[in-house]
């Protein structure tokens, strides 16, 4: 097949309404980012187009959590979004917003010319009210019972608690969050999108001409959406904040384009601000059917953006999309990573603990991109886990491709003067030849898996060729060849002429690794250009395979670490981060769900409360327990720690250090001298580098506040309870 004439494409919007984690990263950017750059590499005709999803219910909510304006969220959150793309080097050619005025009068032409050539239908209905607020509600500002699993704090569009999709008429005593007022039935107009007249179209679309292209988990999530009988969906709301309906729009006034209609719309106008930017045209890259669009998106996005989006765009006259890579879900720590719930690696935390604090610290953006491929979870959900990323940083970046790059560099310093050293055909063994032919053979496979989508699979390759390249050294030890010396000192020539080879393909092997595994971990990508003073042309994918990209006697420079050891005491504090936060918020929410299911609960941050009661243990456990009285004899705030208190605790027989996870609950002045009840034979534990020894026990009541279990007045201190 050949090459289509341009390309376009697209990273799921993100809303704007707060910071994102990893798991989006690893679904949609990464993946889209690392396709860009081999097409990119390949000089083909590329444009990468992402922004913020500024519209939608979202925003205002989290406004309303914030104390302040939709407009307000929207500017605080879009230029971290974007700085925090490019600190992981995702590289699009524009990053650019929906509330944007170039966005709204792009979303409004769309609307109006389906809207005028008759193909959307309009219906009078009866919608939820809010009286006393005077407005609409949509769909997330009512809540209610959940009629599939009883909980009480059900949204209009979905039950967080069972993960079911709802419709407000669904809900149990129904509440409008405006006013928290049983709303009221009231009726108003629509504008649908008759998706049911799309099926045939559908279904010879994805069903049959991309049954086979196409992921399957993606063609399978069509399949029985188209199967379960295609609705007319609104394309309106009754909201203020969103793109307003045309003026033109007889009974439009106060309503605005649904957010999944003028999201995925957000992409054409993207371009268009692309193009404006660097005086192009943006319609062949909407309207060229030689043009390759590529949606990149998680799997909650793929009904909008293989069946929805795509009718619009037909309807419209663009063109449809060629592929939806949707990635599965991404899981962290052996639980669903969730915002609500504080479970989570945001991308700023990564950036501040791992990026900005180093120097050159861009390199440990490729470490994310590097385990967050090699766990992509293209075929299903996949896990993060912090071992896992100490693993693929220790033992394969560090281990096998780092180090390779780095034993080349240091014995061509050693053996062969600083300079790449000739190579002797006549001195070639079938080892030099083999492994001279496995540039090309990776350079092949790599590709192959790329035009599929398969990333993880590609960086196996690249992985791969690095560990081929030690093993190769291993082989040929150079070093013990130079051992090998007449009586002037010098090797043997036999013996310089195997080492020349050695180091001459070793070296050569280093900038394919460069080309190869740019498109993944670009900075890396750099830096052995850097290294081996070449310019980043070299990392033009036509270089790959090449077995001369670096001309003989060139002098490089000398070796420096690609990658750094990530050390246990790092894995630990994030993970310790991790479950606090998840605490954290579940005291501070008084939730009896815990978020912590396969990681251990930090002993000072037991909740306590609504849990259900345990297993049944034997006298012989509880007897285990040592509990003691004890008086907090001192307390202060543990730095960097909002919920951490240091308290200094007299036991009668000694005194002790406990750091106690209720800084939240009480002042340090307030608790000195309080009496309490302590387990002191739990194992020490390090919390923020501080030792602690012992637990505080503490009862929590049904509104989440802590109390002290304070023994009677006046006992002794180390006395003990049974
Ligand atoms: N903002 C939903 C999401 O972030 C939505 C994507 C829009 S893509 C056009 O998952
Ligand atoms: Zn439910």
């Amino acid at each position: 097949m050949s090459n289509p004439k341009r390309y376009l494409i697209t990273a799921a919007l993100p809303y704007a309404n707060g910071l994102k984690h990893v798991g989006h990263l690893a679904g949609a950017y990464l993946p889209a980012d690392i396709y860009v750059r081999y097409l990119k590499a390949q000089k083909r005709d590329v444009v990468f187009v992402c922004g913020s999803d500024e519209h939608g219910t979202a925003i205002p909510i989290q406004a309303t959590k914030e104390g302040t304006t939709a407009r307000d969220i929207i500017d605080k959150y879009h230029p971290i979004m974007a700085q925090n793309f490019q600190d992981l080097g995702i590289a699009f050619d524009i990053y650019h917003r929906t509330s944007d005025p170039l966005h709204h009068a792009t979303a409004q032409e769309f609307f109006t010319r389906l809207n005028d050539n008759g193909d959307l239908e309009i219906k009078e209905t009866e919608q939820y009210f809010d009286e006393e607020a005077n407005s609409f509600l949509a769909d997330r500002y009512i809540k209610g019972t959940c009629p599939n699993c009883s909980y009480p704090g059900a949204y209009g569009d979905q039950c967080e608690n069972c993960g079911k999709s709802l419709s407000p008429d669904e809900l149990i005593n129904p509440v409008s969050t405006l006013s928290g007022k049983a709303p009221v039935k009231k009726q108003t107009r629509h504008w649908y999108l008759p998706l049911n007249r799309h099926e045939d179209f559908l279904r010879e679309w994805i069903l049959k001409e991309h049954a086979n292209d196409w992921r399957s988990t993606v063609v399978g999530q069509c399949k029985s959406w188209i199967d379960g009988g295609l609705q007319p969906r609104a394309v309106t709301r009754d909201l203020d904040w969103g793109v307003s309906l045309p003026e033109t729009v007889e009974g439009g006034k106060g309503k605005v384009l649904y957010v999944w209609f003028d999201a995925p719309i957000g992409y054409i106008s993207a371009t268009k601000q692309w193009a404006l930017d660097n005086g192009k045209d943006w319609r062949p890259y909407w309207e060229d059917k030689d043009t390759k669009l590529v949606h990149f998106i998680g799997k909650d996005n793929i009904v909008f953006h293989c069946i929805i989006f795509p009718v619009m765009l037909k309807l419209h006259g663009n063109i449809l999309p060629d592929n939806v890579p949707a990635n599965e879900f991404l899981n962290l720590e052996g639980d669903k990573m969730s915002t609500s719930r504080n479970w989570k690696l945001e991308m700023q935390d990564y950036i501040d603990d791992f990026i900005n604090k180093e120097n050159g610290g861009s390199q440990m953006a490729d470490v994310l991109r590097y385990y967050l491929t090699q766990i992509a979870p293209e075929t299903k959900d996949s896990e993060f886990t912090w071992k896992g990323f100490q693993d693929a940083n220790n033992s394969e970046l560090v281990s096998i491709f780092g180090n390779f790059v780095n034993r080349a560099l240091v014995l061509m310093h050693k053996l062969c003067k600083g300079k790449v050293p000739p190579l002797h055909p006549n001195a070639l063994t079938d080892l030099d030849t083999s492994t001279l032919a496995e540039f090309s053979v990776t350079k092949e496979k790599v590709e192959a898996l790329l035009e599929q989508y398969k990333f993880r699979d590609a960086l196996f390759e690249v992985i791969n060729l690095a560990r081929i390249g030690n093993q190769y050294m291993q082989k040929k030890e150079p070093w013990i060849l130079a051992k090998q010396t007449g009586e002037d000192g010098q090797p043997l020539t036999d013996a310089q002429q195997s080492i020349d080879n050695t180091l001459h393909i070793c070296l050569q092997l280093c900038a394919n690794l460069a080309v190869l595994i740019n498109p993944f971990l670009p900075f890396t990508a750099r830096k052995i250009c850097y290294l081996l003073k070449v310019v980043d042309k070299m990392l033009d994918w036509e270089n790959a395979g090449k077995t001369k990209l670096l001309s003989v006697g060139y002098s490089l420079r000398a070796p420096e670490l690609l990658f750094r050891k990530i050390e246990d005491a790092e894995i630990s504090y994030q993970l310790e981060k991790l479950q606090s936060a998840a605490i954290k918020r579940e005291s501070l929410v008084g939730s009896s769900e815990s978020a912590i299911t396969n990681t251990e609960k930090i002993m000072e941050e037991n909740t306590p409360g609504t849990l259900p009661v345990k297993p049944t243990i034997v006298f012989d456990d509880f007897a285990k327990i040592d509990l003691r009285v004890g008086k907090i004899i001192a307390a202060e705030k543990v730095e960097k720690a909002d919920k951490l208190l240091k308290l200094t605790v007299d036991l009668g027989f000694e005194t002790r250090t406990i750091v106690s996870g209720i800084a939240l609950h009480f002042t340090p002045e307030e608790i000195v001298g309080k009496q309490i009840t302590v387990v002191v034979n739990l194992a020490p534990r390090k919390m923020r580098g501080i030792e602690s020894n012992g637990m505080i026990l503490m009862a929590e009541d049904a509104a989440g506040k802590l109390h002290f279990i304070n023994p009677e007045e006046g006992i002794d201190n180390g006395s003990s309870i049974s």
